[in-house]
């Protein structure tokens, strides 16, 4: 299987693009315009050209694969790149260097490989299905943790879904004693579950390109997650939830949905 070589690639593409972002983000426009009209064009742009980058290295080295990026979409085959080239563009946007690469390859339904790159930590997440989860090379597990009251839980957010849901999600985690955060990098994050520092990453909808990678990371490090490409997650995205195992039954009662 060509897997091996396609994590390789990805490893590398990942993290050229994210050190392309991180030179953008330092010489970013420092207008404080109230509406931040201006750092919005930035991002866009820095947004669009980081895609393409990522775009032309995995079409010239897979020439027969698909790719679908959030920025210029793309065609969704039984082979195709997934691919996010700024996840976090809220704190990107505001000077907040929690942001990342995200860059998934999806075969017939199912994700093979999973990488995220976080410029400003410098940190490479990597998984290949079957293959384990690696931090930087070094081997990645989730927390093990089994106590929800003693949990770090992220909860994602973002304007896709009515406000209330959300609230109403949050009250349930600190109702059963979890503590949580929502950092508006959820790949981030799902890297994170998978490197043991976050003990679950929750939203009631995520899109495929934020999430693929990330899961993939969790599984392959030994976590629970959820179905999120089934139906038609990979056009629509799904719910989502990758935990350490423990905390898997409270935290689908807690999300109230299939998961
Ligand atoms: C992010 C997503 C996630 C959400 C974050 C943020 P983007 O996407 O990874 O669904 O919880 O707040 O929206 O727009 O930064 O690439």
């Amino acid at each position: 299987m060509d897997t091996g070589l396609r994590l390789s690639v990805a490893c590398a593409v990942a993290r050229e693009a994210g050190l392309f972002a991180r030179k953008a983000f330092r010489n970013r426009p420092r207008t404080l315009s109230i509406d931040f009209k201006g750092e919005q064009d930035f991002l866009s742009a820095t947004d669009s050209e980081v895609e393409r980058l990522i775009r032309t290295r995995l079409q010239a080295a897979f020439p027969d694969d698909a790719f679908f990026g959030e920025e210029g979409g793309g065609e969704l085959t039984d082979r195709v790149w997934i691919v996010d080239p700024i996840d976090g563009t809220a704190n990107f946007l505001r000077g907040n260097p929690e942001f990342c690469v995200s860059i998934g390859f999806v075969r017939e339904g199912r994700t093979e490989v999973g990488v995220i790159y976080a410029p400003m930590q410098d940190e490479l997440y990597a998984a290949a299905r079957g293959h384990g989860a690696t931090l930087d090379g070094e081997p990645m597990r989730v927390s093990g943790l089994t106590d929800i009251r003693q949990s770090t839980i992220e909860a994602g957010w973002s304007t896709r879904l009515p406000l209330p849901r959300y609230v109403e999600m949050v009250r349930r985690l600190t109702e059963v004693g979890a503590g949580f955060r929502r950092g508006g990098s959820g790949a981030i994050a799902l890297a994170n579950v998978a490197a043991g520092r976050l003990d679950a990453y929750c939203e009631l909808h995520m899109n495929a390109w934020d999430g693929v990678a990330g899961l993939l990371l969790i599984e392959e490090a030994g976590g629970y997650v959820s179905d999120f490409l089934g139906g038609n997650g990979l056009r629509e995205g799904n719910p989502i939830l990758g935990c350490t195992p423990a905390l898997t039954k409270v935290l689908r009662e807690v999300m109230g949905v299939e998961v």
